[in-house]
């Protein structure tokens, strides 16, 4: 029932002593070995041996995605390359990259954490657990595969792709557990109901499913159509990867591992912390990190704090399933992409322009997206090979740029509206 009892389960009390313990020591870490904190603590006169409490973490400036990117590839890590044993990256950064690197304490906590998250989403060592996540540069596959087989469960390491052998094996391996996005669990109950198989025939008891949007009515349908129990799990790569916060059975609410970060809710503009309860940004401080901590890093994400104790009893604070995002950034098929990453693109390609606009659909439990984009005012519409060509180097490029594939559009120039303020460079129909 669980993995770390005497952690998942600490007093209150002893558990912030823990932080506080815990960030002193980071912060002590990163302002010794990381140029870009030390510049800050000193523009601010701050020294980490002053901070007495959990409350003087809102004396420290935010960290951004932007500040990683800035210091691409190794800026940020507080420990010689040569300590790092392994490197990740953010998801859909092929245009605007963040890597990060952890150390062999950072992997064994890791994978520490997400053998807590699996138990915690119901499995044990009797189960199979089929990870359809990619592996590779992603967090999702490697991350959840060590936490897996620290837990004990047999691993099928799956990967993304390819439904109906995804089924097959499901079918002939007898998984007992899936892991991947909600919306390619979908995918894959469409496929079973393609391929006339039925659901009751499967061994399928639990669904993990995280690294995307998802709505409470989508949990509804995966339990059904899957016969499994869902839960939500949430990570981001600049943190950690999975394995940051994860529901029990109860599924109301995702624990924070809060015995390896500090937590905090602010006011998306001010920055100041919104009242408890209220929605807000989920900004993270690393506590245990190694090679690459993160001092209040503002996530992007959008999320509350879940009120009262848990039944299951663990003690760690809960957070209400990912809200909506502070910026533009969108993810499709799992996989972060920024718009202007787009436009990064379009600018690159002869013929077309920088207006666009994308439409996101789910088309068969599918994200679906298409770049509607402008031509310049020469091109000429009556030559069907020159439009056959643009389009398909526009859609070419998308794809090995971002890694993900996006259905294009040519629109005639300046056909896309014009807005008076922000362009609304992105519309999002699927429901989450
Ligand atoms: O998506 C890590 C991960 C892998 C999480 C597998 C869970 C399972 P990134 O590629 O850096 O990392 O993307 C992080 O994805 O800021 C959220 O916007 C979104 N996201 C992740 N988990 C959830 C979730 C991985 N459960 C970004 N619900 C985050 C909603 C999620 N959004």
């Amino acid at each position: 029932m669980f993995w770390e009892q005497d952690l998942e389960c600490m007093e209150r009390g002893e558990l912030k002593q823990l932080q506080l313990e815990r960030l002193q020591s980071t912060l002590n870490r990163v302002s010794r070995n990381v140029p870009l904190y030390r510049n800050r603590f000193d523009e601010l006169a701050l020294d980490p041996d002053d901070f007495l409490s959990l409350d003087d973490v809102r004396r420290l400036p935010f960290t951004t995605k932007e500040d990683i990117r800035e210091h691409y590839p190794y800026g940020l890590f507080a420990v010689p390359l040569r300590e790092v044993v392994r490197l990740q990256s953010s998801s859909g950064t092929t245009g605007k990259p963040t890597v990060v690197g952890y150390t062999k304490n950072d992997l064994g906590k890791w994978t520490d954490m997400c053998a807590r998250i699996l138990c915690a989403g119901g499995l044990c060592r009797d189960d199979v657990l089929q990870i359809a996540y990619a592996y590779g540069l992603f967090t999702g596959g490697f991350g959840l595969h060590y936490g897996a087989e620290r837990l004990g469960v047999s691993v099928i390491p799956s990967s993304s792709g390819n439904a109906r052998r995804q089924i097959m094996i499901m079918q002939d391996y007898r998984t007992t557990a899936l892991t991947c996005t909600p919306s390619y669990g979908l995918h894959l109950a469409d496929t079973m109901m393609d391929m006339g198989v039925n659901v009751n025939t499967l061994t399928l008891k639990f669904g993990l499913f995280g690294a995307e949007p998802w709505s409470e009515a989508m949990r509804e349908e995966l339990q059904e159509r899957l016969n499994i129990v869902a839960t939500d799990n949430y990570g981001i790569s600049e943190v950690l990867g999975p394995g940051i916060a994860g529901e029990c059975l109860e599924r109301n609410g995702l624990h924070m591992n809060e015995d390896h970060f500090f937590l905090e809710i602010v006011d998306p503009d001010s920055g100041d912390p919104v009242p408890e309860g209220d929605i807000g940004e989920l900004v993270l401080t690393s506590l245990t990190k190694e090679a690459f901590p993160v001092i209040r890093f503002r996530t992007g994400d959008l999320t509350r704090l879940v009120p009262g104790d848990c039944p299951c009893g663990r003690t760690h604070q809960r957070i209400h399933r990912v809200l909506g995002r502070t910026d533009d950034m969108f993810t499709l098929r799992g996989i972060n992409v920024f718009p202007s990453q787009v436009e990064q693109v379009l600018l690159a390609v002869e013929g077309a322009e920088p207006h666009y606009q994308i439409l996101l659909e789910r088309d068969n439990h599918l994200d679906k997206a298409t770049v509607h984009v402008e031509v310049s005012d020469q091109f000429n519409w009556d030559q069907l090979g020159k439009h056959q060509e643009l389009l398909e180097l526009v859609q070419k490029r998308l794809s090995s740029e971002l890694g993900v594939s996006f259905a294009v559009k040519l629109v005639e120039n300046k056909s896309l509206e014009r807005g008076e303020g922000k362009a609304k460079r992105v519309i999002d129909k699927r429901s989450f």
